[in-house]
């Protein structure tokens, strides 16, 4: 097969953001908490003390910012709907100014030839629904196909790309396993219950936009990482094979293939719950596409004391991390989506989420110098290429993220942002990142071959452009 030096057209040039992450004014204009507003004003939840309140205050500047993203030469933007501005209890009564939120949104994306791609949800569940038990009840799933199937009726016409659920394996392990996101439990008989209601809520949604003539496409997101055992030793192998099933397989496996990984009751035990049929066929409902978000490899080893998948990361030594602590390995792209493509077939998937937070110098001369940022891209990108060359059917790209935002349990201790934000000013700066990426967006990624950057910096645009 000829190795593509570009990205086909009509590919996705996206970034990605979520609605607790950067829009603030969580309660304004009639909207109900969420589950993650609770959770980020519990005393010691949040590692540096901060919260939803303002961050980036996009609720009010979304013009400006949908500004920004026309710059960049942005063709999609991925962000998720805060279901409990839209339904305050999270069922019921819907509240029309949260929904106008996002149809203005939408319309000024639309203006500017920028294609939405929406999550539906991005882990802030109404705080009444996570009061009834959240996912782990049953019903769980219903709401979430009634909000879904309001957003439908309300937005369908002008929306290409639905995604329902952002990771669900990060609800499951985070907020049942480790419980460093809400609930903040450390329940783990409740774990195959939530995956389980997070995939009948998924298949709902999708089904009820199948009900509808909808023109767009839905899928699922999903995190996804290899996972290289530490040794040869059978103990290593057979932890990396089950942290692959439970964090690789545990969704993909029910929606693409009909049941749960056969490795999943090893790792819960023995004690995997039997499903019915009739839920099993729900889950596979068909999806349009697969949203791959991928960050790091991981290197894995037994570890009883790590359960469910008996099995921990080993850190690299000498390897380059980001300030999450994730080691940089862009072949790993290349790796997990030629892995989705042999174990599902061959079918559209899209990177919904790539990037890495660094520590960034303060903007300086009306820009961010971040090498680290703008190599990390160039690797990616090129591992995303390699994908397309190996056969994979490859979409879109969407960089994670468009701003530095609330990074969850890190607080804004940590950017991701192409575009830096100075949390005091809401001033936005574009890092040197947002220059390259636009340069490749611009060339559609015959930037990336050749030598596209030198010592770490970005060589100039004149330079990139593709003859
Ligand atoms: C994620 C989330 C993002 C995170 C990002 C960096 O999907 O994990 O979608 O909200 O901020 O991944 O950790």
């Amino acid at each position: 097969m000829s190795r593509p030096t570009c990205f086909p057209d009509g590919f996705l040039w996206g970034a990605a953001t979520s609605a607790y992450q950067i829009e603030g004014s969580p309660l304004a204009d009639g909207a109900g908490p969420s589950d993650w507003h609770e959770f980020s004003h519990r005393p010691g939840a949040i590692a540096d003390g901060t919260n939803g309140d303002l961050v980036c205050d996009h609720y009010r500047r979304f013009e400006d910012d949908v500004g920004l993203m026309k710059e960049l030469g942005l063709n999609a933007y991925r962000f998720s709907v805060s279901w409990s501005r839209v339904l305050p209890e999270g069922r019921g009564r819907v509240n029309g100014r949260g929904l106008e939120f996002y149809q203005r949104l939408i319309d000024r994306l639309r203006e500017r030839d920028i294609q939405p791609h929406v999550t539906l949800f991005h882990w802030d569940l109404p705080l009444a629904l996570a009061r009834r038990g959240g996912w782990a009840w049953r019903d769980c799933a219903g709401w979430f196909a009634d909000y879904a199937q309001h957003m439908f009726r309300a937005l369908g016409d002008r929306v290409p790309f639905w995604a329902t659920l952002n990771e669900p394996w990060v609800v499951v392990d985070a907020g049942y396993v480790s419980g460093s996101h809400p609930p903040g439990r450390i329940a783990p008989r409740d774990a195959p219950h939530v995956a389980h209601n997070l995939l009948r809520g998924h298949a709902l949604a999708v089904q009820a936009f199948r009900a509808a003539p909808h023109a767009g496409q839905i899928g699922l997101v999903v995190n996804l990482e290899p996972k290289h055992p530490a040794s040869s030793s059978p103990e290593d192998v057979h932890a990396a094979a089950r942290a692959s099933a439970y964090m690789n397989e545990l969704f993909l496996d029910p929606v693409l293939r009909g049941r749960y990984s056969e490795r999943l009751p090893q790792i819960v035990g023995g004690d995997w719950p039997e499903f019915s049929e009739e839920d099993l066929r729900l889950i596979a409902e068909p999806v349009d596409f697969i949203g791959v978000n991928y960050y790091s490899r991981s290197v894995t080893r037994h570890d009883p004391g790590r359960p469910p998948a008996c099995a921990s990361a080993v850190r690299q030594a000498g390897a380059e991390h980001t300030a999450m602590g994730w080691e940089v390995f862009p072949r790993g792209l290349t790796e997990i989506l030629c892995w989705v493509t042999s174990r599902y077939g061959r079918r559209p998937i899209h990177i919904t989420e790539n990037g890495a937070a660094f520590e960034d110098p303060p903007p300086e001369g009306g820009s961010v110098d971040d090498p680290r940022r703008v190599a990390y891209y160039h690797r990616h990108l090129r591992a995303a290429l390699e994908a397309l060359a190996a056969g994979v059917d490859l979409r879109g790209y969407f960089a994670w993220s468009f701003l530095d935002n609330f990074e969850w349990s890190h607080g804004t201790s940590k950017r991701f942002g192409l575009v830096h934000v100075d949390y005091a000013t809401q001033r936005r700066t574009l890092k040197r990142s947002a220059s390259f990426y636009r340069d490749v967006i611009a060339s559609r990624g015959a930037a990336l071959c050749g030598d596209g950057i030198r010592g770490g910096r970005a060589v100039p645009s004149s330079v990139l452009q593709a003859p």
